[in-house]
């Protein structure tokens, strides 16, 4: 194990501490310990919300799309490309994001004749050569408002931009968000901009997650298969909510996320469907209607408000929070390591094991962004539930359990506002395994500063 400068390994302080705490065993043997840990699983509801992203209100969102909405129906109906709703479209939106602290800029350029826009957000901070990126296309076709294709994609990325700024959150990498014109005339305001950016800032662009139609009528639960960790990032969050999700087949090219993937930049997104048909057995997994279209209002005028189911619109619109705040925390930011690779066997179906870092020789309080690594191997990793204590006991739930999330292991990052904490003492990750038959160990976990 390598230490770089700031790496303080707790591993030996740890054993010196297992006798008291939990005794660090090889993961071949169950945990003898006399845990630490409370018997009793523990209770979420003591614990301060923990897990990074907020929930983004419905209401917002849908307040957007009723703002969207009353800018077709004031500018004839359409918010396309080289028509005034369109420009309103892009002006509401900036404004609000100007109000919120982002830094603005419309890019402009022309199609077909038309004047076009994209509009360009960037969150202040993070780090310049880490980027990451969501967006969607703002336009709708002429034919219609385009409410869910794509005001949907446009609100929920919006309300998440919002979100940010509430929250004042300084996460490691940059935040840069985006909406797009003239998506409908062959993605030409995305590929405008990946074209007149220059190398050196393409490759800073981490990752660029994407959301066009998120609140189908109909709706099914795409996850787009391109980079697979912004893939699983997605694939995590609909599996803490026990939602199946599918992989998305038809998107290759048809969005904005391909002007990024074909200059190599890693992207994802999420789609909740389009003129295709829902099936049978999606119908059974997900409800809706079998045998009609998931938007059946896919470029129609009747692409309004009204055609947008709203428990698709809010579990996406978390969805782009999740990922958002995960996966800008960052992997190579530098802070101050304190780490434990000490094996602790986790009893199936027991009770809860813990096991312990120390931290000295700080002043004041942790971090409002603390990040928790953990690596926990486990045959079902839905068994578990996952939490950190801090010295005064306080303790922030990092993972539910979950009965369909059958993979292997928990390896992950939490972002916790522990800000309220005292940085130094013996912090403890506690780990329960809450259903029979699999079983694991804590493999490491580590706190940075
Ligand atoms: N081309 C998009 C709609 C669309 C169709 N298939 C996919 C797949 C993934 C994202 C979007 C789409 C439009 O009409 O805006
Ligand atoms: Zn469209
Ligand atoms: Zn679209
Ligand atoms: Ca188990």
């Amino acid at each position: 194990m390598t230490h770089s400068a700031h790496r303080r390994t707790a591993a030996a302080a740890a054993l010196a501490l297992a006798g008291l705490l939990t005794a660090a065993v090889p993961a071949a043997t169950a945990a003898a310990a006399p845990a630490a840990a409370p018997a009793a699983a523990p209770s979420a509801a003591t614990s301060p919300a923990a897990l990074a992203a907020p929930d983004i209100p419905l209401a917002n969102v849908k307040a957007h799309l009723s703002e969207l909405q009353s800018i077709a129906t004031a500018n004839g109906g359409n918010r396309a490309h080289g028509r005034p709703g369109y420009k309103a479209s892009i002006d509401h939106v900036k404004a609000k994001l100007d109000a919120a602290g982002f830094t603005t800029t419309v890019q402009q350029f022309t199609s077909s004749g038309a004047t076009g826009y994209n509009l360009i957000a960037d969150w202040p901070g993070g780090d310049a050569n880490q980027v990451l990126m969501a967006g969607a296309h703002l336009d709708s076709v002429g034919s219609g408002p385009g409410i869910n294709d794509n005001g949907s994609g446009s609100a929920g990325v919006l309300e998440t931009a919002l979100a940010v700024s509430r929250a004042q959150l300084q996460p490691a990498k940059h935040l840069r968000f985006a909406w797009w014109g003239a998506e409908e005339l062959g993605l030409v305001g995305s590929k405008y901009y990946v074209n007149n950016l220059p190398a050196a800032d393409r490759s800073k662009i981490s990752g660029y997650l994407n959301f066009d139609m998120i609140g189908s009528p109909n709706p099914g639960y795409f996850v787009y298969d391109d980079d697979p960790t912004i893939e699983q990032t997605f694939k995590d969050y609909y599996a803490g909510l026990g939602v199946a999700t599918e992989i998305e087949t038809e998107g290759d090219g048809r969005s904005d996320h391909a002007s990024f993937k074909n200059v190599g930049i890693p992207v994802g997104g999420l789609f909740t469907g389009a003129s295709r048909t829902k099936s049978s057995a999606q119908a059974q997994k997900w409800g809706g209607t079998a045998g009609q279209a998931f938007d059946r209002c896919y470029h129609s005028s009747c692409d309004t408000t009204a055609n947008i189911n709203d428990t698709a619109i809010d579990r996406n619109s978390d969805a782009i929070a999740h990922a958002i705040w995960t996966l800008s925390a960052g992997t190579t930011v530098p802070g101050d390591v304190y780490e434990t690779t000490a094996d602790v066997a986790v009893p199936d179906n027991g009770a809860a094991v813990t096991s312990s870092v120390t931290v000295s020789g700080r002043s004041g309080n942790a971090p409002t962004t603390l990040r928790v690594g953990v690596d926990i191997k486990h045959t079902w990793r839905g068994d578990l539930v996952v939490d950190l204590l801090a010295p005064d006991g306080t303790s922030y739930r990092l993972k539910n359990s979950s009965s369909n999330d059958s993979a292997d292991n928990v390896v992950a990052t939490y972002t916790v506002n522990a800000s309220s904490e005292s940085a130094n003492g013996t912090w403890k990750l506690r780990v329960q395994d809450v259903a029979s038959q699999d079983t694991g160990y804590i493999d490491s976990w580590r706190l940075t500063f």
